[in-house]
């Protein structure tokens, strides 16, 4: 028999070697992504969870959920709007139907070349965190950032150097309806289908084509079943990532605090992984495929620019007064920085 202070000193060894996880946290968040394992949105969540629960010292655990185990876009935002889950990511290129201002970030040309500029407009626009966070805030959606991923790629059966080369070409969009106006615009034939669509649609020749940043063409294999990818900079490729509402109002401060922190810090964390992996994906992409690459000159993008103008007058008639704001606000905050940066 073990004298009773030698089994408290068993008992206690025992206790300092179990993991802290092993303790049921007070907090479970669960986090949905629209992409898969491996993608930016998953490399922005595995940091989100590992900084939260550190931060929180264990109160709080993550569950992530890659795309694929929940639903599509649309139904990730139902998801979290009933609180089914917690946070999400909503990209504006689905989330139009439900919040139309968003769609700001389907308008082409609107982003300035230099991306040092989008990433500080981006984490500090009184747009975004005014006009945009409450039209979301409507929908009980806490806005708690937009993140930029990549340059949107065209890929498709055909180079698509000019408005001209886009006539009747099938091209898959997401699904908010703004977006097929952008297209309309060069005459396309605009589709709008699901994120796991794709890839089929693309190989059964439903699509000609498809739109994304380049670390997605090649994670999704895109680029195995296309000819050609156009790169236009016509539009950057931005997310959302929300909380349900009446969840992040109803935490505790120190709770709130750490998430905001965390968003904060992650805003240069993944501007340099979105940075990297479209680097080093297209390097991979070039070792895999004999895939065209073809880059538009300042000529070729400006008839793109053109033609696209119009579309933003659509965006206002289906976006209304708040969404004429946000464009307003949105443009002058990429004026004044790019002014700022010109004079560095
Ligand atoms: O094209 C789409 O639908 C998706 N593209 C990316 C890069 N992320 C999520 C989005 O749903």
């Amino acid at each position: 028999m073990l004298k009773k202070s030698k089994k408290w000193m068993l008992a206690a060894g025992l206790a300092a070697l179990m993991p802290l996880n092993t303790f049921a946290a007070d907090y479970t968040w669960r986090f949905a992504l629209e992409e898969i394992q491996g993608s930016v949105q998953d490399a922005y969540a595995q940091e989100f969870k590992r900084r939260v629960e550190e931060g929180s010292q264990g109160r709080v655990e993550v569950q992530v959920y890659p795309y694929g185990a929940l639903g599509t876009s649309a139904q990730l935002t139902e998801l979290v709007q009933n609180q089914a889950i917690q946070f999400a990511f909503a990209s504006p290129g689905h989330l139009g139907a439900v919040i139309p201002e968003v769609q700001v970030f389907s308008l082409h040309f609107i982003f300035s070349d230099n991306n040092a500029v989008n990433k500080s407009v981006l984490a500090n626009s009184q747009a975004i965190n005014q006009l945009l966070a409450q039209a979301y805030a409507e929908k009980n959606l806490e806005l708690l950032s937009i993140v930029p991923e990549g340059w949107m790629v065209w890929t498709g059966d055909r180079a698509l150097n000019t408005p001209e080369a886009f006539k009747d070409f099938k091209i898959r969009t997401m699904t908010s309806p703004l977006l097929v106006e952008a297209y309309r615009a060069y005459g396309a034939n605009p589709t709008p289908m699901p994120y796991s669509e794709v890839y089929s649609g693309l190989q059964l020749k439903q699509i000609d084509g498809q739109v994304n940043p380049i670390f997605a063409i090649e994670e999704m294999s895109f680029y195995e079943v296309q000819t050609h990818m156009t790169f236009a900079r016509q539009a950057q490729f931005v997310t959302s990532l929300v909380a349900n509402k009446t969840f992040f109002d109803g935490l505790p401060q120190d709770l709130q605090k750490l998430v905001k922190q965390v968003r904060t810090e992650l805003v240069d964390h993944i501007y340099d992984v979105q940075h990297d992996f479209n680097q080093s994906r297209l390097q991979k992409i070039k070792e895999n495929s004999d895939i065209k690459m073809v880059e538009l000159t300042e000529a070729e993008r400006e008839a793109f620019r053109k033609a696209s103008l119009d579309v933003r007058q659509t965006y206002v008639e289906q976006a209304g007064q708040r969404g004429q704001e946000v464009l307003n606000t949105l443009l002058a905050e990429i004026k004044a920085a790019e002014t700022k940066a010109a004079a560095r």
